[in-house]
């Protein structure tokens, strides 16, 4: 566990689905209906509810273009609420994809905050289905919740859920670079 400014850093193996955060993070499509991965897990942990506000979003809104976040109820989840996000689809690094990949994680910052939420849990948004490489992903998601969390001081938590212990190692390693531990 890291102090970054106002507000506690953590990793941890696991399951995001049952993280008792205020919200836990979706790493969705821009149809926001749901598909395989976190997104499959998070909709069936969560129940109908979740689905049905995302419907009613992309009603109003259309679909939720890629480093853009949106927040719904957590339906029979833990957490009280989902903030959906839709990562880049890796196509080599030269398409944008570092910029919208640190969007998604800003936003979601910020849809937490804009709701008065105090903690936050966070997968590995596009190194699944989307491609993007593990090491390159992990330092924009780190390097970006630890910028903003230097400039937004209200939040108290932010932990990410990396499923498997590959990603896990990755994160950890990316993060002891950024800030190593003391002692
Ligand atoms: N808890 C935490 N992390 C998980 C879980 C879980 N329960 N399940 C999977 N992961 P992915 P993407 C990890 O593919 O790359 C979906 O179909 C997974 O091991 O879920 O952003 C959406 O609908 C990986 O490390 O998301 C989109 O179409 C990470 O979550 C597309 O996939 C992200 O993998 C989004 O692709």
């Amino acid at each position: 566990m890291r102090t970054v400014n106002k507000t506690r850093l953590s990793l941890l193996q696991g399951d995001i689905t049952r993280q008792a955060t205020d919200a836990i993070v979706n790493a969705a499509n821009s149809s926001l209906m749901g598909g395989g991965g976190v997104d499959g897990a998070i909709h069936r942990a969560g129940g109908p509810a979740i689905l049905e506000e995302c419907k009613q979003i992309v009603s109003r809104q259309g679909r939720l273009p890629p480093g853009e976040a949106v927040i719904t109820t957590g339906g029979n989840l833990k957490a009280r609420h989902v903030i959906h996000t839709v990562g880049p689809v890796w196509h080599g690094g030269h398409s944008g994809e570092p910029e919208l990949l640190a969007s998604a994680y800003r936003q979601s910052l910020r849809v937490a905050v804009a709701n008065g939420l105090k903690s936050v849990s966070f997968p590995s948004i596009s190194t699944g289905a989307f491609g993007y490489p593990v090491r390159l992903a992990a330092a924009i998601a780190l390097e970006t919740v630890i910028d903003f969390l230097h400039r937004e001081e209200s939040l108290e938590e932010v932990v990410f859920v990396l499923f498997d212990a590959a990603t896990y190692q990755i994160y950890a390693q990316v993060l002891e670079a950024l800030l190593p531990e003391k002692g």
